[in-house]
């Protein structure tokens, strides 16, 4: 644990070679300069999106390496450059992940997760945010390019907190692109497909600030009660005939919206399949899955398609309001930093309840 002298070394889960295993060494922090501020790292989530920079193959990414990994970050403001603003010293925050330019018409309104210099940015490859090309929160210490980026979160339990910056906010940010069709108060039926780290707390947005009906579909039996438990009306494992258990669950007519986790190939064919006419289908997991857009086709007439990308400033702190007012609880399962190689390996097999996260031991 740090001592609290700013420029000093800290532990650190670093990407060192592309396809190779991330590995736990040290390395020099530096006190912040500027509008940097320095974080006390307390928690650090692990995502299914660092599987996929470890896997990553040689200029796949537009990144450089060394970095440290991890963005899903919460920890306690230690130090502010001399220019800094935001919180104070002392306070516990939550590292917005996503790092744009910060001045486009994007970064003003706080979407830096559709920043419209991202080209530009991945064109220099100096990444594009905590453990993305950045140095991240897997370690003991972590610099933030600039206040504007930390979000407050009181007397949160940084642990259960860390999950709300990346997978509560994805959630929170998928549930926002299909508000149209589940805002309306009808209690329309909205099926999540995949309820894990991102799904769970999809459920749990949903019952918060919608009068949807939510239809739980997962492959693992413990999934589905996780559902249960953050009030899924419905749940159901994913077998052959789930297309029509859930269609005769929504009256004959289709699921207002569907929120993918998976992304992949069943679980498109499962959202096409499921889909009422005019309804949203949110594609928010990588798994490689495609679905054919033309016309005519099988998508339903007047579906809409997002592919939602993290989140804004302003939802996360929409996000960390719902967890204060104890409507919004992620499900962690909590791992030493010094246990990432197993924690990443447990991740990888799909045994993870929840979230996992990587606490400074
Ligand atoms: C982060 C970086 C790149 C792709 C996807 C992600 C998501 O985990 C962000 O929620
Ligand atoms: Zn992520
Ligand atoms: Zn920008």
């Amino acid at each position: 644990m740090s001592t609290g002298r700013a420029s000093e070394r800290t532990r650190a889960v670093r990407l060192t070679r592309w396809g190779g295993p991330p590995v736990l060494t040290e390395v020099a922090s530096r006190a912040p300069e500027g509008q940097e501020v320095l974080i006390e790292v307390e928690a650090a989530g692990l995502c299914r999106s660092d599987l996929h920079l470890i896997d990553a193959r040689p200029g796949a990414l537009p990144y450089r390496l060394p970095f440290t990994l991890g963005h899903e970050v919460a920890g306690r403001v230690l130090h502010r450059g001399p220019l800094a603003t935001g919180p104070a010293t002392g306070e516990r925050v939550l590292v917005y992940g996503p790092w744009g330019c910060g001045s486009c018409a994007r970064c003003a309104a706080g979407a830096e997760n559709y920043c419209d210099r991202r080209p530009a940015l991945d064109a220099d490859r100096t990444g594009t945010g905590a453990g993305l090309g950045r140095d991240g929160g897997m370690a003991d210490l972590l610099l933030v390019p600039s206040g504007r980026l930390l979000v407050p979160v009181g007397d949160l339990d940084p642990v259960r907190a860390a999950p709300l910056s990346d997978a509560g906010l994805t959630a929170y940010h998928a549930v926002a692109m299909v508000r149209q069709a589940v805002g309306d108060g009808s209690g329309a039926p909205v099926v999540v497909l995949g309820v894990g780290g991102l799904g769970h707390l999809a459920v749990q947005i949903l019952r918060a600030t919608t009068t949807a009906q939510v239809l739980a579909v997962d492959v693992r039996e413990e999934a589905l009660a996780l559902a249960d438990t953050c009030g899924a009306h419905f749940g159901t494992l994913l077998r052959p005939d789930t297309a029509s258990v859930l269609r005769e669950r929504t009256g004959g007519a289709g699921a207002a919206a569907v929120l993918d986790f998976v992304g992949g190939r069943s679980s498109l064919d499962l959202a096409v399949a499921v889909l009422r006419a005019g309804g949203e289908l949110a594609v928010v997991g990588s798994g490689g899955g495609e679905v054919a857009v033309r016309k005519p086709g099988t998508l339903p007439p007047g579906t809409r398609i997002s592919l939602p990308f993290w989140g804004t400033l302003p939802e996360l702190t929409a996000v960390v309001a719902l967890a204060r007012e104890g409507v919004l609880k992620a499900d962690v399962e909590r791992f030493a930093l010094s246990d990432a190689a197993e924690a990443i390996g447990r991740l990888r097999a799909g045994a993870v309840r929840g979230r996992a996260v990587l606490v400074p031991d």
